[in-house]
């Protein structure tokens, strides 16, 4: 049987970079050339140490510099993987929730706040509220499995929720149980540079790019049942869209 090293081809003698950046350049080709496929998973860090010829702390560095990017992904107790990007519909309405769990990920979510409050100036105009409703509000770190993808910011009218608190897991899930779940939306997509306090929830550097899609979910009758705003990492997520001809 082939070493992985052997797999994935030797580490340059002739090149003066560190080794532990000629090691990240060696995975990203294998990566990115199929050599590697998503959820492979990589050797544990001692024995590829051993097999390429280099320390333990060169092959940590090197593989930390991966995850950062978004290339690999570390789950708790089971190693390190091939991280495999997200493809998301532009045009289904899902929830993060259902778009995680189709693709075998497992979902979570870091709440940075979720609380009452009343409608801002500006709300009130894009949820078609009276200035002073109540609404609620959920901001969240979005994991799939231990790599943060997502920030969302969203924002329902209290007609919709019992309490903030209804909210666990899923928005829409709580949304499905008081017969609130959207079943129509307008989104807008933009791209976005993440400021250094939204880059460090999610685990990059300041500026490295992102998309931004604004979506205004609607009930039958028309009213507006939620405004979310969702910061995706522009280096997990694949958006596809089917077009079909007029
Ligand atoms: C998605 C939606 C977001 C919705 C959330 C609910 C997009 C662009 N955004 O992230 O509007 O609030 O799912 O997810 O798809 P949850 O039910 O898992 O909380």
């Amino acid at each position: 049987m082939s070493s992985f090293a052997d797999r994935i081809g030797a580490i340059d003698q002739a090149d003066h970079a560190p080794l532990y950046r000629q090691l990240q350049r060696v995975l990203r080709e294998a990566i990115q050339g199929r050599v590697l496929a998503p959820e492979d998973a990589l050797p544990a860090e001692r024995e590829l140490a051993e097999d390429l010829g280099v320390s333990r702390i060169t092959v940590r560095k090197a593989l930390d510099g991966l995850v950062a990017e978004g290339l690999l992904t570390r789950r708790h107790g089971a190693g390190t993987f091939v991280a495999s990007r997200v493809e998301k519909s532009f045009s289904k309405l899902s929830s993060f929730t259902e778009d995680m769990i189709s693709r075998g990920r497992r979902p979570h979510s870091a709440w940075l706040s979720r609380a009452a409050g009343q409608v801002t100036p500006e709300e009130s105009l894009t949820l078609s509220l009276s200035p002073g409703a109540a609404v609620y509000r959920f901001n969240r770190i979005r994991y799939a499995d231990d790599s943060p993808m997502a920030l969302e910011y969203s924002t329902v009218p209290a007609f919709a929720l019992e309490a903030a608190e209804a909210v666990e897991a899923s928005l829409y899930e709580a949304l499905e149980r008081t017969g609130h779940r959207p079943t129509r939306a307008l989104q807008r997509l933009r791209a976005v540079l993440f400021t250094a306090e939204q880059a460090e929830l999610l685990g990059i550097a300041a500026g490295d790019p992102g998309l931004l899609i604004e979506r205004r979910g609607f009930l039958a009758d028309g009213r507006i049942v939620e405004v979310t705003r969702s910061y995706y990492r522009g280096d997990t997520y694949d958006f596809v869209a089917e077009l079909t001809a007029i």
